[in-house]
C-alpha cells in the first residue's frame, strides 16, 4: 500500500513505472548503462536511470552550445518570463516534488517541501533581476567620451551538485544562469538521480511550451567521469559546483588549469556559539534543528556548540532533554523528527566518527547507534548523537555528514569562543546566541566570525535564498543564489566611445603622426 503517495507523484513528474524498464523521463541524450536508484527511507527501488556516456557528452554539449546562439539574443526579460513560467510550474507540484525529494533522499517531508520552495524563491527572485542586470556608467578622462560597462551572456553554466539539496541548488544556479542567458549543464548526484529526472521533465516542458531548444537544460546522469569532462572542457567557461572540499579541490585545480572559473560551495564545520546572554529556549531550538535537521547532511548543520562556562551544564541539560524527545523514522510521516542517512556508507561514516571521538577523548552525552526493526528496513537510520568534545580533536575539525553534535567550552570573552569558531578549515555558516549588543557585533565585526555566513539569534541552517550564499576557506568561496551573485554568470565588457573627430590617449600620452 503506497500509503505516502509516491507512486501518484513519481507518476504526475513524469517518472515512468520500473516495469516498464529505464525511467529516464526527458533526458538530452542518455544511451550509457542504468543506475538503480534506492530510497534510503525502506530500500525500495524507485527506479532505473540510463546514464550518459562520453559521446552522449559531445551530443548534449552540441546542443547546448546551439541553444546558447539563439537564447543569448533573447531579452533578459523574456528570459525572466521562462523562469517565471518554471516557477509557476513549480507551484503546480510542489507536493509531488517534494515528497520525491524526501523519498529519494531522506529528509522531512516539511523539508522536502522547504526546498521545493526555495526554488520558487529564487525563480521569483530571477524574474525581477532579469530586469537589472545593469553595469556602471564612468566619466571618461577623455573630452567627448563616453564610458560605461555591461554584462553580457557567458556561455555554458556546467552544474554539479550533491544528493543533500537535490534539486534546490540546481535552481539556483539555473534560475540565474537562464535569466543572464546562459545555457546550463548539469550532473546530478548519483545517489538522487530521478530528482534530476523530475527537474528535467519540468523545465522541458516549459521550454517545449516556448518553442524553445531543450538544450538550454541538459541533464547528464553520470559519475564523476561527467565531473571531470565537464571541468576539462574548454566549452564550459563556468563550472559550479557543490560538494565535499575533496571533490571540489579536484575541480578547482582542473578548471583553472584552463583558467576557467569555477564556484564552489564545499563543506562546513559550523558552529553556534552560545554566550552567558543567550536565550536558552531559543538555543535549544536552533541547535536541535541545525544539528539533526536533513539528518545532519545540510553544509550549513551545526556541528559545534560553543557554550560559555556559566551556561554549560544549563545548556547541555536542555539539549540532551530535547534529544530524547527526537522521533527517528520514515520521513514522510509528520511525525518523525529525524530521517535516514543518504546510504550505507553515510551510515559507516558516521560510526566511524562516532568511535573516532571516544578514541580522542571525547565524551558521548547521548549515545548513537544504527536503528534496524520494523520501518528501519533500509539500514540507514541512526540516532542524533552528542558528545563532549576539544575544537583540537581531528574528527572536530573533520565534516562528517551525520547528526552528531560536539559540545564545546569557552571561559572568558567572546573572543575565546570566535577563536574556536574560526579554529577549522571551512568557513561556511556561523551563529552567535547572545542579547548582549557589544558581543553579537564583535561576533560581526572584521575580527569576528570569517564565514560566508554569520547570524544572530538564528542557527546556522535554513538560509534565505535572497542572501548570498556561500563561504570562506576551504568551503571553496563561492557565492550562490541572492544579492549580486549573478555577476560570475555574466562577462563583463568596458566600452568606451568616443564621439569626436580627434583621437586623444588616456594618460595624457602624446603620439603625433
Ligand atoms: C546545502 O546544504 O548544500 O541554508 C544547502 C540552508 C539551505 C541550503 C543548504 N537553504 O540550510
Amino acid at each position: 500500500i503506497d500509503t505516502f503517495g509516491i507512486k501518484q507523484a513519481l507518476d504526475q513528474l513524469g517518472i515512468k513505472d520500473i516495469n516498464d524498464g529505464t525511467s529516464t523521463g526527458t533526458q538530452n541524450f542518455a544511451s550509457g548503462e542504468i543506475l538503480e536508484s534506492y530510497s534510503p527511507v525502506d530500500g525500495q527501488l524507485i527506479a532505473k536511470v540510463r546514464q550518459s556516456t562520453k559521446e552522449d557528452y559531445e551530443k548534449v554539449m552540441a546542443s547546448a552550445q546551439e541553444a546558447f546562439k539563439t537564447f543569448r539574443m533573447m531579452p533578459a526579460p523574456q528570459r525572466g518570463e521562462i523562469v517565471r513560467q518554471f516557477g509557476e510550474k513549480l507551484r503546480k507540484h510542489k507536493e509531488a516534488l517534494g515528497k520525491l525529494v524526501s523519498y529519494e533522499m531522506g529528509k522531512s517531508l516539511q523539508e522536502g517541501y522547504g526546498e521545493v520552495q526555495e526554488m520558487i524563491d529564487i525563480c521569483d527572485f530571477a524574474v525581477g533581476l532579469s530586469r537589472q542586470l545593469h553595469g556602471l556608467t564612468m566619466h571618461s578622462e577623455r573630452p567627448g567620451h563616453r564610458m560605461y560597462e555591461q554584462y553580457h551572456s557567458l556561455g555554458i553554466v556546467g552544474i554539479i551538485s550533491a544528493f543533500n539539496f537535490p534539486v534546490a541548488v540546481w535552481s539556483w544556479n539555473t534560475a540565474l544562469a537562464w535569466i543572464c542567458g546562459d545555457v546550463c549543464v548539469w550532473k546530478p548526484s548519483e545517489k538522487t538521480p530521478i530528482c534530476g529526472i523530475a527537474c528535467q521533465n519540468i523545465i522541458a516542458e516549459v521550454l517545449k511550451e516556448n518553442n524553445l531548444p531543450e538544450g538550454i537544460s541538459c541533464l547528464i546522469n553520470g559519475d564523476y567521469t561527467i565531473g571531470e569532462l565537464l571541468s576539462k572542457d574548454t566549452r564550459v567557461p563556468l563550472v559550479s559546483a557543490t560538494g565535499s572540499t575533496r571533490m571540489g579541490k579536484i575541480v578547482a585545480k582542473t578548471v583553472a588549469e584552463r583558467l576557467g572559473k569555477s564556484l564552489l560551495e564545499l563543506g562546513g564545520n559550523n558552529a553556534i556559539i552560545v554566550t552567558p546572554d543567550a536565550d536558552v529556549k531559543m538555543t535549544v531550538i536552533g541547535a536541535v534543528f541545525g544539528a539533526v535537521g536533513t539528518a545532519g547532511q545540510r553544509c550549513t548543520s551545526t556541528r559545534r556548540l560553543i557554550i560559555h562556562e556559566s551556561m554549560y551544564e544549563k545548556v547541555k541539560d536542555a539539549i540532551v532533554s530535547a534529544y530524547g524527545q527526537l522521533r527517528i523514522g520514515n520521513p514522510l510521516d509528520q511525525n518523525n523528527h529525524v530521517g535516514p542517512l543518504i546510504d550505507k556508507d553515510a551510515v559507516r561514516m558516521y560510526e566511524a566518527a562516532l568511535e573516532k571521538v571516544v578514541k580522542e577523548g571525547g565524551k558521548i552525552l547521548v549515545e548513537g547507534g544504527v536503528l534496524s526493526g520494523e520501518g528501519y528496513e533500509s539500514g540507514c537510520y541512526v540516532k542524533p548523537a552528542i558528545a563532549e568534545a576539544d575544537n583540537s580533536y581531528e574528527i572536530v575539525q573533520h565534516e562528517t555528514f551525520a547528526p552528531i553534535l560536539y559540545l564545546l567550552k569557552y571561559s572568558g570573552e567572546v573572543e575565546n569562543a570566535i577563536d574556536v569558531q574560526n579554529g577549522v578549515a571551512q568557513g561556511l555558516s556561523s551563529a552567535i546566541m547572545t542579547n548582549n549588543l557589544r558581543e553579537a557585533e564583535r561576533f560581526l565585526s572584521v575580527a569576528g566570525s570569517d564565514c560566508g555566513i554569520a547570524n544572530v539569534n538564528i542557527g546556522t541552517s535554513g538560509a534565505e535564498i535572497g542572501g548570498a550564499f556561500g563561504g570562506e576557506k576551504e568551503t571553496g568561496g563561492g557565492r550562490e543564489s541572492g544579492s549580486d551573485a549573478w555577476k560570475i554568470y555574466m562577462r563583463r565588457q568596458t566600452n568606451t566611445i568616443n564621439y569626436t573627430t580627434k583621437l586623444p590617449l588616456a594618460q595624457g600620452i602624446k603620439f603625433d603622426l
